[in-house]
């Protein structure tokens, strides 16, 4: 009896986690909705500007969109929140919000807000009646257990003015007072809001800003307030997307996986030195570079589903890390290459034409270039306006530019779903060009990858190929890749940094 219940727990969990990827989607695309699309011509962007571009977005085959905080804040980036249960009115309304998801669902496009609970802001009703409870002495007041208030002044602690208090924040400066997630009233608003969100407005999920700061250099508290976030959100609407923002190594943000939630940012495969720049850059043997990274990750992430990314609002542009500007061939390959480490790989608005920014956090978030005469405002703080690239309606024209070849990359990962879940093996690797095959719910894929500026050519992969037929191929260039299979083997002429895939 026992063992039929084990044996039942198993595969209700295998089939709750095939199901959860089935559902999943693999190529999401971040916005901060302010740089976006504006709608009504107060040059910010807007939630219906968002409506406007979503037959773009189907077309560039994103099938999932995770929007910056959209909720109430006094600052431009909106990290910093006042209400938890409404949208900021720069954006628009909750009507707005609900026609946006609705919008988003008939295309079959999921769509995921920023959750940002670390820490409130300063002007959150919370936090101002705590504070102005502990002038009055009043200690005893209900909000104040909802901060980490602390007589003892110490590093990432602030002043209450008018008081002997202080109170813990971790981005300091920033009027971002950390939340006491410790606090059976602060989970149960969470919980509240969580409900709000997934139910009354329709989201399908979260992605969870500062999760290593919850509790501060404390993984395994974290993971587990994480389990209990989980949790909670699983219940309230099973099926929803978790993903975390943990930005550490690969062996914490494994840690972090144990908590439940579905996936947390690859960290190390992006920006300037991550596996994904650094392989570009190899000066030899790019394909056992890229082996060796995927398997230091299958190593430590096993079944998880990874959401790797080239960058983010937080980091440097990826065009300009990869120096796109001098090899933009490279640049496209950086995105296959992201999306092959497999799972639910993110795009940054505007990385899709190559927009470039760096240092300042405005810089990194400019107006989106659709063209000359229809952009945003830019974002205040901005030191550099610079786009390296043409504009969207000029790239939609050029068959060739980075914007079409991501799109085709889209389509690709749509077409063939084993390239983003399935398990992978390696089956051939030259230092050149590699083989990688996936399988996923009886289907397979093998993908051939030519990672060097030069035509690879007739090489011949022997093992198991019966019955792969040719299905489609991604080049940077005008040169199409082939591969195919002739007397027991695969062949292939694989152009610069070309793929071609086979299905069996
Ligand atoms: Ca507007
Ligand atoms: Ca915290």
């Amino acid at each position: 009896m026992k063992k039929l219940v084990i044996w039942l727990v198993l595969l209700t969990c295998l089939f709750s986690v095939a199901q959860a990827q089935s559902n999943a989607s693999c190529s999401w695309y971040e916005i901060f909705v302010r740089s976006y699309q504006d709608s009504d011509g107060d040059g910010i962007g807007d939630l219906q500007g968002v409506i406007g571009r979503l037959d773009y977005l189907e077309d560039m085959g994103f099938d999932g969109l995770w929007l910056m905080p959209v909720m109430p804040s006094p600052s431009y980036h909106k990290y910093d929140v006042t209400d938890y249960l409404g949208i900021d009115p720069e954006y628009g309304t909750l009507e707005d919000m609900k026609q946006l998801v609705q919008a988003c669902h008939e295309r079959g496009i999921r769509l995921i807000i920023d959750l940002p609970i670390n820490h409130s802001s300063s002007a959150h009703p919370w936090f101002v009646q705590a504070c102005a409870a502990l002038r009055r002495g009043e200690e005893e007041h209900p909000c104040v257990e909802y901060y980490c208030f602390s007589r003892q002044d110490g590093p990432k602690m602030a002043p209450v003015r008018g008081t002997d208090w202080f109170y813990e924040e971790q981005f300091s400066g920033g009027g971002m007072p950390d939340l006491n997630l410790e606090s059976e009233k602060v989970r149960a608003e969470i919980t509240a809001i969580m409900d709000f969100w997934l139910n009354e407005c329709g989201v399908d999920g979260f992605r969870l800003d500062a999760v290593t700061s919850y509790y501060a250099a404390d993984v395994e508290k974290n993971v587990s307030f994480l389990r209990w976030l989980n949790d909670t959100a699983k219940e309230l609407k099973p099926g929803c997307y978790l993903v975390g923002e943990a930005w550490t190594g690969l062996s914490t943000i494994a840690q972090y996986y144990e908590s439940g939630v579905d996936s947390f940012f690859l960290f190390p495969a992006s920006q300037a030195e991550g596996y994904i720049a650094r392989t570009i850059r190899a000066r030899s043997k790019p394909a056992r570079q890229y082996e060796g990274f995927l398997q230091q990750v299958e190593e430590a992430m096993g079944d998880y589903l990874l959401a790797p990314f080239l960058g983010n609002h937080d980091t440097g542009r990826a065009a300009g890390s990869l120096q796109a500007r001098s090899a933009p061939d490279r640049a496209k390959f950086a995105h296959t290459l992201t999306s092959l480490m497999g799972g639910a790989a993110f795009t940054y608005y505007g990385d899709e034409i190559g927009m470039v920014g760096s240092g300042d956090d405005p810089n990194k978030r400019l107006a989106m270039y659709w063209n000359a005469s229809d952009m945003t405002n830019q974002p205040p703080g901005v030191t550099k306006t610079e786009y390296a690239f043409p504009c969207v309606d000029e790239q939609l024209q050029d068959e060739y530019s980075l914007l079409n070849y991501i799109k085709k990359l889209n389509h690709l990962k749509r077409d063939h779903p084993a390239i983003a879940f399935g398990r992978n093996e390696f089956v051939y690797n030259d230092g050149d060009v590699c083989a990688m095959k996936r399988i996923w719910e009886g289907q397979e894929c093998w993908i051939l990858v030519n990672f060097s500026a030069g035509t690879a050519h007739s090489g011949t992969i022997a093992a198991d190929v019966e019955n792969l037929v040719p299905a489609q191929t991604l080049d940077v260039g005008e040169t199409a890749s082939r591969a195919w299979v002739e007397d027991g083997e695969i062949q292939f002429e694989l152009a610069p940094y070309g793929l071609a895939v086979l299905v069996r």
